[in-house]
């Protein structure tokens, strides 16, 4: 007993040596019941006895929890439930509150079948917390009376529990001073720990109010109030706050089962990134568990029946895999277990397999229900999850790709390539040229010492735009890479580009507009350093060639025809280009390729995500917003290199 201090005056019966040999465990080894005594484990201290009071919550008999930092290191925690039972224990023949403080693990094992929640990872007990206390009391008020305990220097009882006055209200009151003998780092408490795991709490018990005060000297008397009537509905609308949801109602889903308790809301936002999280009896599962596995089994197998029975997947599409279904998800799933199983190297993850079972059904059947009833935010999800699947099987053959880039180095130059004679990156071109009567007519009208061309076969790119798969099997594609010389994906090297200047020379019309639109796709995807690094171009050929005797002008848009028409007055041969195979190799050096006088548009992304999402719009199934896109892609466009 060497580090329990015995001045108190008492006198002992063989109960309460066993009650004080339990408690000296606790002090002898408290890293074993705390985790640490550093400040970590100080506030262990803290949700101990909030847990407590939670549960009375939880149980239907309190609302409101009122946690105090007061002056010296003291803490209290009351709330406003039926009060700790004051009569005597059965088995130690000691009122219950005193049994609960000085009996180890005593928790959860008095009061009769409570539904207790605490008990959990943290769930020591409240005669830990007394253990490890300079001193601690506890008040309770109930039946009109108030009742009072108080112990000392590590769970010595000072005198038995007492009637102490009357009072109106009902409820528990408890506070300590943690022992510095023990926390001998620190036996301060940091307000915004507190706040944070507090307002969780609040978060993940609906309708339970928790209050918190610091009343210390120079704290400004700091006060929060945290109450949330729909629970983890609330905390994904704030944890979504700084994203952009894709449907404004959370889903939010819950169910009891023997006893267990499952509750999961989720919204999906327009990023790529999934947050789940999951909590088993209010703490956070970090390693996971049955019940995260409950609910991505339920997500993934209620999405694709959706799917499939609303003709959303086509019918070569695969089925979604998990990932799919959670890119751009946040999700909580929290379930409330009498008897949790920790396991994994932290003990933070849920070991007990009934809950996956459960969690999926409770899961599934209302979020089946719930994209019955909301069509709408049903396929915005499955388009998203479709999306997320198209991603990750071009991702996949990307990497394929990378994998055989070896073959694709040593292999020589395409055969269609006609290149520059410079080997100077920084002043070579190459333009990438739809069809190839254009292509003849770039070949022969360029500078070969530092312009080289690439004819690409523009109907067969097309045919192939949803799939990003058969992309890569595509002759010019890989034609494209092998030019470039740069590598994709992961080991892409712009040191290694071929060409600073990739010029996208395509012609004014629909299917024109097409292949540029699939060539810029293809580049966001794969390639995006080198669009960002300002190396990708548009061409600008005109639209109009207007001949006046034998003076030629061109005008590459409506109003410079009319500028021209005014300036050169009636008698005009107007022709509209209708593509590139039109020009001969002289016009179209002159019009679109001479850096004299050509013009073309730098095209640049500011960042990944704007590009990614130009992707989406581009490969998705709407053909609207690729039009737009089309139309519009100035916004992506930025400098003029004239
Ligand atoms: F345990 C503790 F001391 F840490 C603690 C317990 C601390 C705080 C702040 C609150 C509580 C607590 C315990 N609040 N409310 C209760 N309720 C009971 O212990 C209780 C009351 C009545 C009955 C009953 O069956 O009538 C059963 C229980 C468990």
């Amino acid at each position: 007993m060497d580090n329990l201090n015995t001045k108190v005056e008492h006198s002992y019966t063989s109960d309460d040596i066993q009650v004080l040999e339990g408690l000296e465990a606790v002090r002898k080894r408290p890293g074993m019941y705390i985790g640490s005594t550093a400040s970590r484990g100080l506030h262990h201290l803290v949700w101990e006895i909030v847990d407590n009071a939670v549960d009375e919550a939880l149980a239907g008999f309190a609302d409101t929890i009122v946690v105090t930092l007061e002056e010296d290191d003291v803490l209290s925690v009351l709330d406003n439930g039926r009060g700790i039972p004051v009569g005597v224990h059965r088995t130690t023949g000691r009122s219950t509150v005193e049994t609960i403080y000085t009996k180890l693990h005593s928790g959860g094992k008095f009061g009769g079948g409570a539904y207790k929640v605490s008990g959990g990872l943290h769930g020591v007990g409240a005669s830990v917390v007394n253990a490890l206390s300079e001193w601690l009391e506890v008040h309770v008020f109930k039946d009109g009376k108030i009742y009072f305990q108080r112990f000392e220097n590590g769970g010595h009882v000072t005198d038995e529990l007492k009637e102490i006055g009357n009072t109106e209200i009902s409820g528990t009151k408890v506070v300590f001073k943690s022992d510095p003998l023990i926390f001998t780092e620190t036996t301060h408490y940091d307000y915004d720990v507190i706040r944070e795991r507090l307002r969780q709490m609040a978060y993940l018990n609906k309708g339970i109010r928790i209050e918190l005060y610091d009343k210390r000297e120079g704290s400004e008397d700091k006060h929060e109030v945290y109450y949330y009537e729909g629970g983890i509905k609330e905390y994904i609308t704030y944890m979504n706050r700084n994203r952009t949801p894709l449907h404004e109602e959370v889903i939010y889903c819950e169910g009891i089962e023997d006893q267990i308790i499952a509750e999961i809301a989720i919204q999906y936002n327009d990023s790529y990134q999934t947050n789940l999280y999951s909590f088993a009896n209010n703490i956070n599962t970090q390693e996971g568990g049955t019940h995260e596995e409950g609910f991505r089994m339920a997500l993934t197998r209620i999405i694709n029946n959706y799917a499939k029975s609303e003709n959303l997947l086509k019918k070569d599409d695969e089925a979604f895999q998990g990932e799919d279904v959670r890119e751009g998800l946040t999700a909580i799933v929290s379930i409330k277990h009498p008897d949790p199983q920790y396991e994994g190297q932290t003990k933070t993850k849920l070991g007990n397999s009934e809950v996956r079972r459960i969690v999926s059904n409770i899961f599934g059947s209302q979020l089946e229900r719930f994209l019955m009833e909301n069509p709408e935010t049903a396929r915005l999800i499955v388009e998203k999850a479709s999306l997320a699947s198209k991603a990750r099987v071009a991702a996949k053959k990307a990497r394929e790709l990378t994998r055989r880039k070896s073959a694709l180095e040593v292999s020589s130059l395409p055969g269609k390539l006609a290149d520059c004679q410079s080997k100077d990156a920084s002043e070579s071109e190459i333009f990438l040229v739809e069809g190839n009567s254009a292509g003849g007519s770039a070949k022969n009208g360029r500078d070969s010492r530092f312009q080289a061309i690439l004819p690409l076969r523009g109907k067969v790119l097309n045919v192939e735009k949803a799939r990003m798969h058969r992309i890569f099997e595509n002759e010019e594609i890989r034609s494209m890479l092998t030019a470039f010389g740069c590598g994709i994906g992961d080991e892409l090297d712009l040191e290694k580009l071929r060409y600073h200047k990739i010029v996208l020379m395509t012609d004014a019309d629909v299917d024109g507009a097409h292949i540029r639109t699939l060539l810029l796709t293809f580049l966001f995807r794969f390639l995006q350093p080198v669009i960002e690094g300002g190396y990708v171009y548009f061409a600008q050929p005109p639209l109009y060639k207007v001949t006046k005797g034998r003076a030629v002008h061109y005008a590459y848009n409506d109003a410079q025809l009319e500028e021209i028409k005014k300036e050169l007055g009636g008698n005009l041969k107007i022709d509209r280009y209708k593509g590139l195979g039109e020009m001969d190799a002289d016009q179209l050096w002159e019009t679109t390729m001479n850096p004299a006088t050509r013009t073309l548009v730098q095209v640049t992304i500011d960042d990944a995500i704007d590009a990614d999402h130009v992707f989406d719009m581009l490969m998705g199934d709407d053909v609207e917003p690729r039009r737009e896109f089309i139309e519009t892609n100035a916004q992506y466009v930025r400098n003029l290199d004239i």
